[in-house]
């Protein structure tokens, strides 16, 4: 029976730390069903020139298998390619990328060095399944040493349309690098057509019809999978929340206030400082809002070691305070603004009791804080979700209140908008997303993937027994 393997850049702590549900439960679902192995950079810096031993570790069915990498690869592979030109790149953003060529070296590098300390784990059965952008070239560095294993790939951000993706000096090599996966999946349709369209201009290949592509004489799938989330213990968990005494004595701070809720990681792909003028601009235009209304804004840090996240830090963390001191009174702040990440229970009951949640990210993959915040409403009572268009949540949340994030004078009147709509119309809009959230939830979402590898549920199962 054969085997999973999961690579991913990170390899989540699966002991107390692990929140509920989400991909790295799934993933280790999965894990367990089969049996196989994990394997990634543990997080750490070897503190040497070379890149640490790999660290094996037993749990249960699944084998962990970690290394550290050192600080050269750590600025050229995580910090440098994979995070200030492909990051920026497939987020649009080609203001911000940073190409330099030894980057590019070093992300091919530890591309290879995973590779090379793989290839003697795996066994002629193994189906493995690659993980986002930071791995894009595993599959090829492993057919290079002759690996003829079924291998997926799922990308987690967006896929850039030709023009955007082209700008990068070395696109072929990373086009062509997908080419060698037996399935390719993105989050949205849309990516699939922008990716397909990119191996047609780029003259190596293209679409062949009913989910298959072809590229330098071979073929492989892709597809949408839009990935979901823990759906079941998410409403659950939101519906615990609001009862415990912490939650109670949160609530009261916020005085009887109609709450308005942003969750991100401080990332210039989530638009947090075009949500603050958007609100600004609802709190203008609507005085009477004024006083009655709090926008809570939970953003951690992230990527503090990467160039450009401490500006950014800076920015969002000024806007906000200029937005509170044009508008806010000495018995009202208009946005609080937490800079740091708060417990995943509390953001649930947080979400449950929100009039509105605010996502709007000038781009995204997918955005799980939508799901998230949907699966945590009253569906006698629920809120509306404001969301950008350019998420890939949007293509399936249809009931959500679709914004240009652009547009902040839209983003003020959606903000009215959610905050004015009767309970009928509430309902109306947030029933079907429910039932689509709860349908095709992560587990869903992992078995759908395992599939189109060539891995059945019944397969799985009977492992299992
Ligand atoms: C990438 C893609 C795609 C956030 N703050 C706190 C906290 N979070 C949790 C949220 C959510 C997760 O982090 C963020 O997920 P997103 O999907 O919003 O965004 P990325 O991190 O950019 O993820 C994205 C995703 O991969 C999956 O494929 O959807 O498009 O960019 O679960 O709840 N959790 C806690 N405290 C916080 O303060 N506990």
């Amino acid at each position: 029976m054969s085997r999973l393997i999961v690579v991913s850049n990170r390899v989540p702590d699966l002991g107390k730390s692990a929140p509920a549900g989400g991909l790295a439960v799934a993933l280790k679902a999965a894990l367990e069903q089969r049996g196989g192995i994990w394997m990634g950079w543990s997080g750490k810096s070897s503190g040497a020139s070379e890149p640490g031993k790999l660290r094996i570790s037993e749990h249960g069915r699944i084998t962990f298998a970690l290394t550290d990498l050192s600080n050269r690869d750590l600025s050229e592979y995580y910090e440098g390619f994979a995070n200030s030109v492909l990051w920026p790149l497939c987020h649009y953003r080609l203001d911000l990328t940073d190409y330099a060529r030894k980057d590019m070296a070093g992300y091919f590098r530890v591309n290879r060095f995973f590779a090379e300390r793989l290839h003697p784990l795996i066994e002629p059965d193994d189906v493995l399944w690659i993980h986002d952008y930071h791995l894009i070239p595993m599959a090829s560095e492993l057919r290079r040493m002759g690996v003829e294993n079924r291998i997926g790939f799922f990308m987690h951000i967006p896929w850039p349309p030709p023009d955007v993706f082209f700008t990068l000096p070395v696109h072929e090599a990373i086009i062509g690098g997908l080419t060698a996966y037996d399935v390719v999946g993105f989050q949205t349709r849309h990516d699939v057509e922008n990716f397909a369209l990119g191996l047609k201009r780029e003259g190596i290949g293209g679409d062949a019809g009913e989910g298959w592509l072809e590229a330098y004489g071979r073929k492989f799938r892709a597809g949408a999978f839009p990935i979901g989330i823990a759906t079941g213990e998410f409403e659950k968990m939101a519906q615990r929340s609001v009862r415990s005494a912490a939650f109670k004595r949160i609530i009261e701070s916020f005085e009887g206030r109609d709450l308005i809720v942003g969750v991100d990681r401080l990332d210039y792909s989530k638009g947090l400082t075009h949500r603050i003028d958007g609100y600004e601009r609802f709190l203008v235009a609507n005085p009477a809002y004024r006083g009655r209304t709090t926008l809570l804004q939970v953003t951690p840090k992230s990527r503090t070691e990467v160039p450009g996240y401490a500006e950014m830090q800076r920015e969002v963390a000024e806007h906000a305070g200029r937005v509170n001191g044009a508008l806010g009174t000495l018995d009202w702040v208009p946005i609080r603004y937490v800079n740091r990440a708060v417990g995943q229970t509390m953001l649930a009951g947080l979400h449950r009791i929100a009039k509105v949640g605010l996502v709007t990210p000038l781009r995204d993959g997918m955005n799980l804080v939508a799901k998230e915040y949907l699966a945590a409403q009253d569906p006698e009572n629920p809120g509306v979700l404001v969301l950008s268009r350019f998420a890939g949540a949007a293509r399936e949340l249809d009931g959500a209140l679709l914004v240009n994030p652009y547009d902040i004078e839209a983003v003020g009147n959606a903000i009215a908008q959610a905050l004015s709509m009767p309970l009928e119309a509430r309902r109306e809009r947030f029933a079907p997303m429910l039932e689509r959230l709860r349908h095709y939830d992560i587990t869903r979402w992992c078995d759908d993937f395992l599939a189109a590898i060539g891995v059945d549920r019944s397969d799985r199962a009977s492992t299992a027994l």
